[in-house]
Formats: structure tokens, sequence, C-alpha cells
């Protein structure tokens, strides 16, 4: 923060200065209604409760930037902090939670009641009323603070409670486990029911509005990979950061984010997986990877190559790259639509290695083969998140969005590669999205 905190009560004044954002992120209202309504007939037992991120977040806190979780984004388009949204079953009216609702009212948004000296600091906020359903299509937009007294009605009369259940180690200390304590406080009847999965396999179909917007974060991440290769191509003697810096320029000035930490990983940095240092030098002849991706409008590229500082690679270098080359190429080949999971194609891959008759030392200075020198799966799903949701397991369905990164990495000799594109499941196979770009070491 670069101005000093307020010295005097914030004002409650109901004059607004500063116009909020508009929502939707230019998706159309439909778009969000048609998720609300697949959500609500998938659980038509269940009140459906969602927490939005707050800015009381402990990430938040911490100095990370307020993101809206991508979940609450995909059903409402809101990224306004502390907003919750409830989906009714049809059994349930609305009115028994809040009185003045309509009685056929199924979708209600909460958000906080907008303060105009906050706004001073953080901008203008969309709030509850008119203004906001129209303006995002939603059936009903009443004040936050409500939400726990409604909760309690509905839940009273329906105990079913669909929510996004945490899990696994530190569940107990996110967000999502304090509001489920908080609805079981004044519903203590309640039986939750995780919404995860299903909610998983929605967002993992992406409608074409929503590839639309990914190709065009690729597109920028494209960009910024041919920039990084123009500097890494005589680029001896410069910083990783100095590449770093490039590509933030060329993601910014597009409008777009990272997606995540910017990797540029030369010599023995491209073995370390999630490497964001980015503070050695280039050493002419040595391996670059650089793992990027824009996020653009709320949806993410990533997208990874892998360079040579001064452009001639020795005959090792490219006999390690070439294998990587070759097992990208026959995943692809030999991916089966409509049968294929991520993890399928993860085994084929870690096949496809240790066929090779390459072999590399281990820490240990043993003699192995190359499928233990790629440590991580072959993909992810791709979408709002980086790592989107989405089924490992389960055969692919047309319209999921997944990367293919296949790599190797060999401390001992100070080579990393690895190569990356996303693609869109077709019924038929796997689409290349964005621009090309060259493989080519
Ligand atoms: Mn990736």
């Amino acid at each position: 923060m670069t101005i000093p905190p307020p010295d005097f009560a914030l004002s409650e004044s109901r004059t607004y200065s500063i116009e909020p954002p508009p929502p939707l992120d230019g998706f159309s209202p439909e778009e969000f209604k048609t998720r609300r309504d697949g959500l609500r007939k998938a659980f038509p037992d269940s009140v459906i409760l969602l927490r939005g991120a707050s800015e009381e977040d402990a990430a938040y806190l911490a100095g990370a930037p307020y993101r809206q979780n991508s979940s609450f984004f995909y059903l409402t388009g809101v990224d306004t902090p502390g907003a919750f949204l409830a989906l009714l079953p049809d059994k349930v009216l609305a009115t028994l939670g809040v009185r003045t609702l309509k009685s056929d009212i199924k979708e209600i948004l909460f958000l906080p009641v907008r303060n105009a000296g906050k706004e001073t600091w953080t901008g203008g906020k969309l709030g509850p009323g008119e203004d906001t359903e129209r303006a995002t299509g939603l059936e009903a937009v009443v004040e936050a603070s409500s939400l726990f007294g409604a909760a309690a009605s509905w839940l009273s009369k329906n105990p079913n409670c669909g929510i996004i259940a945490p899990f696994g180690e530190g569940a107990k200390q996110t967000p999502e486990y304090l509001f489920m304590e908080d609805i079981r406080r004044c519903a203590p009847i309640t039986q939750f029911q995780d919404i995860s999965n299903e909610l998983g396999s929605m967002r993992s179909q992406k409608s074409s509005s929503e590839i639309a917007r990914i190709e065009r974060a690729i597109e920028i991440t494209c960009e910024g990979h041919r920039a990084a290769a123009e500097m890494i191509r005589n680029g001896a003697g410069k910083r990783e950061y100095e590449i770093e810096a490039k590509i933030f320029e060329v993601f910014r000035s597009r409008g777009a984010h990272n997606a995540f930490g910017i990797i540029i990983g030369a010599g023995i940095n491209g073995t370390v997986l999630h490497y964001e240092d980015n503070h050695s030098v280039l050493q002419k002849g040595a391996l670059v990877v650089v793992d990027i991706g824009a996020k653009y409008r709320h949806y993410c590229g990533d997208l990874t190559r892998t360079y040579c500082v001064g452009g001639e690679p020795n005959a090792r270098q490219q006999e390690i790259y070439g294998l990587v080359e070759e097992v990208f190429a026959r995943v692809l080949i030999d991916y089966q639509p409509g049968i294929d999971s991520l993890f399928a194609m993860s085994e084929r891959c870690k096949q496809l290695l240790k066929a090779s008759p390459l072999r590399a030392k281990n820490a240990a200075g043993e003699v192995c083969t190359m499928d233990v020198f790629m440590p991580h799966g072959l993909s992810h799903h791709l979408g709002l998140d980086v790592h989107d949701v989405g089924d490992r397991d389960a055969p692919l369905l047309p319209g999921a969005v997944i990367t293919i990164e296949p790599g190797l990495y060999i401390p001992s000799e100070g080579i990393g590669v690895r190569l990356e594109d996303d693609f869109l499941v077709t019924p038929t196979g796997l689409k290349r999205l964005g621009p090309e770009l060259n493989h080519q070491l």
C-alpha cells in the first residue's frame, strides 16, 4: 500500500462516485443461467449454498491479489468479494428465507451492501438490488447479512445442503470448511452433500465461448514464447529474469496476466519442475525450459518450449529433446477418442519412455531407463484454473481442454526438456489450440 489507512470512520453515505465494473466479463447471462439450472437439476433435493472468495480470506490478507474462486465465477460471472450463492430445489420457497422475494425465485445471490467510504479505497462494487439483477441475470440479489438467517429457514424445511466440500490436509483451515461450520451452527440437522464432482464435470466441458477465450489466452502465450525464443537465441550472458520481464511485458500489454509464476529454467534449473527464481545467467549452449501461461479475462493458456542458448545444441541434448518430441507425437497418434483418460495417456507416455534405448544416471549414479526422468503426469485440464477441475481417470469427453506436456529432467547432465501444447477434445480426436509454434530446438 502506498497511502496511509483512513484516520476517520468510513462514511455510510449512499451516494457512490465510482461505477462498479460490469459483471460476466463479456459472457452472456444465459451461459451462467444454464450452468445454475444444470446444477439445480443435478441436485433436485438440495439447497445448494456456495461461498465466493472474500478479501478477508487468509490468502489475500497475506498479500496475494484478490481473486474470485473459479466455481463461483463459473456459476455467477460475479467477482465481487464477500458474495454467496443459494440455489433452491423446487419444493423450497424462497420466501421462507427472505420474505421480500417472490415465491418462485430459485437462485439468490447475496452481496455485501455497498459502502461509499470503502469504495474510495477499493473502487465501485456490485451491491444488492435490481441493478445487479439486471446486470447479472440472477433472479434475486439480496444483502449478504441475511444469508445465514435465510439458510437456517430453508434448511429447517429441507435439511439436504449441497456444498463444495474441502478435502485433504489443511481442509479444516479452509474458508469453505468454516462456511460449513457456520451453516451447521444455524441449522444443526443439515446433511451435507459434496457437489464438487458434478461441478467439476460441468466445468470440464467447455462451451464455445469459453474455448474462444482460452484460444485468446493461448495466442497471447504464443506471443510471449516468440519474444522469449528471439531473446534466448542470442541470449548468452543474459539473466533468466530478463526473459521473464519480456514475457511479462508481452502479457500485460495485451491485457493478460500470468496464469502462474513464469518459469525460465536454464541448464540444471530446467530440471526443477516449478522453478521460479529466474536469476541465473544463460550460458551459451544451455537448454532453457520456458513454461508460461497468459490468463486472459478469467481463462488460462499454458505452453512450454525448450530453447538452446546460441541455437546450437550438442548431440546429447538433441537426443534427449528428440525423445521428448517423439513421445509427444506418439501420444497424439495413439490417442483413442472416447476411451482414453488423462491417466491412461500418461501411463502410455511413461511406457514409451521406458522402451527407449536411451539411458541416463540418477542422483545415486545408477543407470536408469528414461521413464525415471519424467516425475510428473502428462496432462491436466485447462480453463478458469491452470490446473482446472476434471476427472483424471474417466474417459475424456468432447469439449474438454487439456494440456499434453512430456518432459525429461536429468540433473546429473544439467539437461531439462519439456514441451507443452493445449488441446481441445473433439469426438474424433485432439485438436491443438492456438497458432503454430515451432517444436524445433
Ligand atoms: Mn501445464
